[in-house]
Parts: C-alpha cells; structure tokens; sequence
C-alpha cells in the first residue's frame, strides 16, 4: 500500500531485543507498515538480522536510515529523515549530502520517501543527538508544517514527540495547514485511546516504546486506528 494510505505503523529498533512469536504478532496485527529504526546502535548486523526475520510476511517494511552503514537492499521503503528544527546541520542535510555523494547514482528513487521531522520533546534521545535544545511551540511547529509543505514540498511531516503524549492542541495545528504532505505522529502513545485520539488528527500514528513494554496494548492500537473513518 502507498504510504499515504497508512494509519498505523509500530517502529520497531533494531537495536532492542524482540522475540520471533513478538515479531509475528506485530507483521500479523493489520498494522499498514513496519518501520525498522531508532537513534542508537543501529549497525547494518542488527538492521539484517531484523530484515530477516520481517521479511517472511506480507507487511511492507521500511528502513527509517539513520546511519548510511546500515543501509542495505530488501526494504519496501527507505524513510530519510531531516530534522527541520536540528541545530547539527549534519541531520538537516549534511548525511544526505554524504551519502548521495557516494550512492546518488544507485539510488531507486521510487522506494525513498523523505520525512521532514520536527521533533518536539527535548529529552528524548533524538533530540539529543540532532541538537534540538528549544522546544517549538505552537506557532514554531506551523511554520515548520508549511516550511514542509510548501517550502520543501516533502511527502512527509512527522511531528516526533518520541517518549512522551502529545499535545493535541499542536498535532491538530499542524494538521490545519497539511494538504498534500502526509502528517506523521509518534510519541507516547500507550493503548488504543492515545491512539485513536492521535489518530483523528495525524494521518499516521506511529508506536514504538509499547512494543517493548506491552505487546498485548501496543497491539490494541492497530484495531483502535483501523477501524475509524477518517
Ligand atoms: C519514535 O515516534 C516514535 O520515533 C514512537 O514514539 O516510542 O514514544 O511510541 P514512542
């Protein structure tokens, strides 16, 4: 399915330890994509060994790059991130710059969607490493929705809150002024009201530390999002 369609996807690290039986239950869940990534220890064993394991089901996987290392061939989707709101220009543009340098002429340009991140909470490990230091408030992250929108005319904008609920107050402004750019959402979300609540704003709710903490909710999230209108 074309990634405009998805409403739910669980992130999964490759860095953390999950059980095949784990694995299985999220690719069977009717989640719409599984997103392989995380901001440390990400190494192209750990990316492989996942990719492996994934790949005996039908749910189209994505490779949310991180470090060019780990990149690797087999993923439905290759998610490039750039921090809209990073003060380390390296996260902004300066990877990619790397990375294009080197494999810009391998590329399958079908298969990358790049993802134009504002990232919220500032403790979370991200915002750590992307040097974002001032939270952004409401108007900050409108600005960055339409610097996505209009200005850089990206597929995506994922408002990251990664560890911690939202404000919904700024997710549904954000998504006031997204038409064509597909609005992510991912940060906190717990059970299947944090999701259907996230998911009546964002087009794309995203879960990831549940997973870890307790299968049974994180898995609850999938039904609660596909089974609203939107
Ligand atoms: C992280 O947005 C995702 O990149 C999901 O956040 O881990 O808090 O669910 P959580």
């Amino acid at each position: 399915m074309d990634i405009k369609n998805w409403r739910h996807a669980f992130k999964v690290d490759p860095a953390k330890n999950i059980t095949d039986h784990a694995l299985e239950r999220l690719a069977e869940s009717g989640t719409d994509g599984l997103i392989i990534g995380g901001s440390d220890g990400v190494t192209l064993e750990n990316v492989l060994d996942l990719l492996a394991r994934i790949r005996r089901y039908s749910v189209p996987v994505a490779l949310e790059v991180s470090t060019v290392d780990s990149v690797t061939p087999g993923f439905d989707f290759y998610f490039i991130p750039t921090v809209l709101n990073a003060s380390k220009t390296e996260w902004i543009n300066g990877i990619h710059h790397a990375a294009l340098k080197e494999y810009g002429h391998m590329m399958n340009w079908e298969e990358v969607i790049a993802e134009g991140y504002c990232i919220v909470n500032v403790d979370c490990k991200a915002a750590k490493l992307t040097g974002v230091d001032k939270v952004p408030d409401e108007e900050d992250v409108v600005a960055y929705a339409r610097m996505a929108e209009h200005l850089f005319k990206l597929p995506v904008f994922y408002l990251e809150y990664s560890g911690m609920f939202g404000d919904p107050a700024i997710v549904k402004a954000a998504a006031r002024v997204l038409e064509n750019t597909k609005l992510f959402y991912g940060g906190g979300i717990r059970n299947a009201e944090d999701a259907r609540e996230m998911a009546r704003l964002a087009d794309t709710v995203i879960v990831g530390n549940v997973i870890y903490e307790d299968l049974e909710a994180a898995l609850t999230t999938v039904q609660a999002v596909q089974t609203m209108s939107h």
